[in-house]
């Protein structure tokens, strides 16, 4: 896969926005530094390749610069250590005066010929030792070997093998093997034939130091062999013009190698999804609510269809919806400020709710690193604070089914008119029985199959109101069991709303921002 310096430096602003509170402080601090240092070397001049000497102290740096460039711009001296600020050698002053200033080098040698044809846009930094005994020398070294886009290595027969060296200087620029060159230096010291041997042993050492396929060439700055080899292959660099691009490419690559991979985020589960809103809904009370809907409805089904010398008693009773604070008298209350006054979200229900919650998280979290659980686990947090309001509000704010049935007048006049009749029955018996003491003629008694009419319309009039009574209750019972259900689903869908806001969506982003941070990680490490 070959991947652009801009794509990458846009996978590590995604590692870097995606990864915030994720990845540690220093890889943070790091990206950064990376990303700014990318911005400000592509600002200045783009053609130039900037390579700089680095070794230890006597290894003989200021002394392959000079035999490059063929004169002594570069003091070099047996005592140690010798440069202590970093020289620059270049070839055309205006261009690369601004990279200059960035770079903070102000020694500047300017020379006619260049060290190679193709060399001509070329900054060849002297540089002090990199582990100096004198602080200063290490920071310039160190700040240079970060803004560099190619690095010579220069070590000596005698310190080439020295594990401070290795492991502090040359391992981690391990990604920058591709501007790298390795030199050593001082084989006009070594018997001829030890060389090759030295060599191999230096491969090796390079080689362990995470620089596979490391070109190592030996030289001598005293008598100048090899230095040609090393002219050559700084001036292909210089004309690739690849060196600045790769080397910030690698550090993009070194810094996303030290963000640990998330893991594989799960798609979130449907079926999770329905039972979060379940026991989120049962802690919110969706069940009191809803047998509440029935309850109110078979009162005041009672109320109208009962028999009417009794219904009075359920009017004594208070309506379960009001009781709940929802009842019929909340219509026209702004829904925006209505509380319910249900107890649902006691400390039992909160703890259910919260419970229902952060095992969706955990559940959807997992196979994530650790830094990422927890981070789906903070969201979740900051929602279960406001859970409650907003469940509260949006159980106020549910429609219910609060209508009565069109029966219910039916059942009434009916009713009615079974008590109509039977006291019209009662009338005509007690008139029977009653005129004939204050000297009125009875009224006639008709009789039906030997049953006087009055008392067949009392009892009907008792039976019709015992009958009116058993079907209402039963209609009733069957209507407030629909009721109960539509409200449930009612109610279940206001909680779904309020979960999907205040956990789903949140688990989800997060979830995206994880696959984002491995897909930018992917590039930037390519
Ligand atoms: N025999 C031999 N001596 C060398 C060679 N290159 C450098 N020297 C000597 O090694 C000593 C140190 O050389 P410098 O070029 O000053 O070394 P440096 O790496 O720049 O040292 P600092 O600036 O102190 O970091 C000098 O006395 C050089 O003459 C070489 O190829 N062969
Ligand atoms: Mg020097």
């Amino acid at each position: 896969m070959t991947v652009s310096l801009d794509d990458r430096l846009a996978a590590l602003r995604t590692l870097r926005t995606a990864g915030e509170g994720r990845i540690p402080d220093s890889v943070a601090t790091e990206a950064d530094r990376v990303l700014e240092r990318a911005a400000e070397r592509r600002e200045r001049s783009p053609g130039y390749t900037v390579v700089g000497v680095f070794g230890a102290t006597g290894s003989g740096k200021s002394s392959i610069v000079n035999a490059l460039v063929g004169a002594d711009v570069a003091r070099t001296h047996v005592r140690r250590p010798t440069t202590s600020a970093a020289l620059a050698v270049i070839w055309d002053p205006d261009g690369a005066a601004d990279l200059l200033d960035w770079l903070a080098v102000r020694e500047r040698v300017v020379r006619e010929a260049a060290i190679d044809p193709r060399a001509t846009q070329l900054v060849l930094l002297d540089l002090p030792d990199f582990d100096s005994i004198e602080s200063g020398n290490r920071a310039i070294a160190e700040a240079l070997a970060a803004q560099v886009d190619a690095l010579v290595w220069a070590v000596d027969p005698q310190k080439y093998a020295d594990d401070v060296m290795h492991a502090q200087f040359i391992t981690p620029h391990a990604r920058h093997r591709e501007v790298t060159l390795i030199v050593l230096n001082q084989i006009d010291l070594l018997p001829a034939a030890d060389v090759p041997r030295v060599v191999a042993s230096l491969r090796e050492i390079v080689e362990r130091d995470g620089i596979s396929k490391a070109t190592v060439m030996p030289v001598s700055a005293r008598t100048g062999s090899g230095i040609d080899t090393l002219r050559t292959a700084i001036g292909e660099l210089a004309a690739a013009r690849r060196a600045r691009d790769s080397r910030l490419a690698a550090d993009i690559a070194t810094l996303a190698g030290r963000m640990p991979a998330p893991g594989e985020p799960r798609r979130l589960d449907a079926r999770a999804v329905r039972h979060l809103r379940d026991e989120v809904g049962v802690a919110a009370g969706v069940d009191i609510v809803s047998a509440a809907v029935a309850g109110s409805y078979r009162k005041r089904s009672r109320q109208v269809t009962g028999w009417p010398l009794l219904s009075w008693i359920a009017r004594l009773r208070a309506d379960p919806l009001t009781r709940l604070g929802l009842g019929a008298a909340r219509q026209g209350d702004d829904p925006s400020v209505h509380r319910t006054s249900m107890p649902s979200l006691s400390s039992a229900a909160r703890a259910r709710a919260s419970l229902a919650v952060r095992q969706f998280a955990d559940a959807a979290a997992e196979g994530l690193d650790e830094n990422w659980r927890s981070g789906i686990r903070a969201t979740v947090d900051r929602s279960v604070a406001t859970l409650p309001d907003s469940l509260d509000l949006a159980i106020a704010r549910t429609q219910l089914p609060a209508r009565g049935s069109w029966w219910w007048v039916i059942f009434a006049i009916t009713q009615w008119a079974a008590i109509v009749a039977g006291l019209v029955g009662v009338g005509w018996l007690l008139a029977a029985a009653l005129f004939p003491t204050i000297g009125l003629p009875p009224p006639e008694i008709p009789r039906v199959e030997g049953w006087a009419v009055p008392t067949l319309l009392i009892a009907s009039a008792v039976l019709a109101g015992v009958l009116l009574g058993i079907i209402a209750a039963a209609l009733g019972a069957l209507t407030a069991a629909a009721r109960r259900r539509r409200a449930r689903r009612l109610l279940l869908a206001s909680v779904e709303d309020v979960v999907q806001e205040l956990v789903v969506a949140p688990v989800a982003a997060e979830l995206d921002r994880v696959r984002d941070f491995s897909a930018a990680r992917a590039v930037a490490a390519a």
